[in-house]
C-alpha cells in the first residue's frame, strides 16, 4: 500500500489510501485456465454465463426462476460457489436442473481452476446453457475470468442505487446488469434511472434489464436475451435442429 502522497495515480480521493495490485501472476495463471474452459465449451457450443452480485441480491432465486421458464426448452446446468454449505445447489436441483456446489472454503470468489475441477463432476455434454453462480460480492469476483461468454451482474433494489460507481470494475466487466427485486421498488429508495445512468457512465455498453424472480417482471425479457445468446453460440447453421427449435421458441415467447 502507499499513501496518497507517494502514489502516482489520482484514483484515491485526497486523504484516502490507494492499494496496489500485487496479484498479477495469479491472475495470469487464472486466465490460462479460463481459456481452457472457454475452448472446451466452445467446442461443444455451450453458452457460459457468470452470474455475480453482492450476497443476497437474488442470484439463486433467479436461477430457480430461469430453470422454471427454460428447462423444458433447452438443457441447463448450474455450478454454484459459496464459502460453505450445499444449500444453493440443492435449491437449484429442486428446480429441476443439474447443479453442483463448489465450496471455496473461505475464498471470496471462484477461480477458473475451481470451475475446471468441478466440470469433471457434472455432465456437461449436450448442455446448451451453463450458469456459474459466483460467490456473493462485488469485489474479488470481478478480477477472475471463469471462461464465460458473458458476465451478468445483479444489483438488488434493496442494496442502494449507488453501487456501479463504488464497484466500477464489476460493472465495467459485465455485459448485462439485472436490477433485481423490482417488486420491492415501491418500498425502497432506489432509482432505476440513476443506477442505469451510473452503470452506463462506467460501461456505456452495459445492457440493463429490470427483473423480479418473485413477481416474474422482466423474466421473459431475460430469458429472451438468454435464448438469443444460446442461438448465436450454436451458430447460424439453419440445418442445425436445435437452432431451428430455439428460433421457434423465441418466436413464440
Ligand atoms: N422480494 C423479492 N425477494 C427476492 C427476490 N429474489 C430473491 N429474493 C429473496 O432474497 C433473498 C436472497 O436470495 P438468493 O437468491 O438466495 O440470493 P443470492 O445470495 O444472490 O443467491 C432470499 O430471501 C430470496 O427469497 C425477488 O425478486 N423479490
Ligand atoms: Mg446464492
Amino acid at each position: 500500500m502507499s499513501t496518497p502522497h507517494t502514489h502516482k495515480s489520482n484514483r484515491a480521493p485526497v486523504g484516502a489510501v490507494q492499494c496496489e495490485n500485487t496479484s498479477l501472476n495469479l491472475l495470469k495463471a487464472n486466465d490460462f485456465v479460463a481459456k481452457t474452459i472457454r475452448d472446451r465449451m466452445a467446442a461443444q457450443s455451450t453458452l457460459v454465463i457468470n452470474i455475480t452480485s453482492s450476497a443476497g441480491s437474488g442470484k439463486t432465486t433467479l436461477m430457480q426462476a430461469t430453470a422454471a421458464r427454460l428447462k423444458d426448452t433447452l438443457s441447463m446446468a448450474v455450478l454454484v460457489g459459496d464459502l460453505e454449505t450445499e444449500r444453493d445447489a440443492i435449491r437449484i436441483r429442486e428446480a429441476g436442473v443439474p447443479s453442483l456446489q463448489i465450496v471455496t472454503g473461505g475464498i471470496c470468489h471462484l477461480e477458473a481452476q475451481m470451475v475446471l475441477q468441478a466440470m469433471d463432476h457434472i455432465t456437461l455434454e449436450g448442455v446448451d446453457l451453463l450458469f456459474i453462480e459466483n460467490v456473493g460480492n462485488l469485489v474479488c469476483p470481478a478480477a477472475f475470468d471463469l471462461g464465460e461468454d458473458y458476465r451478468v451482474t445483479l444489483i438488488a433494489t434493496t442494496e442502494g442505487d449507488d453501487k456501479p460507481k463504488k464497484y466500477p470494475r464489476m460493472f465495467l466487466t459485465s455485459e448485462v446488469m439485472l436490477i433485481s427485486k423490482a417488486d420491492l421498488l415501491p418500498y425502497v429508495p432506489f432509482s432505476v434511472e440513476a443506477v442505469v445512468q451510473d452503470a452506463r457512465e462506467v460501461n456505456p455498453d452495459i445492457h440493463a434489464i429490470t427483473v423480479s424472480s418473485t413477481s416474474g417482471v422482466g423474466i421473459d425479457e431475460w430469458c429472451e436475451w438468454l435464448l438469443e445468446r444460446v442461438r448465436e453460440k450454436k451458430g447460424s447453421d439453419e440445418s442445425n435442429d436445435s437452432v431451428v427449435f430455439l428460433s421457434k421458441q423465441l418466436g413464440s415467447m
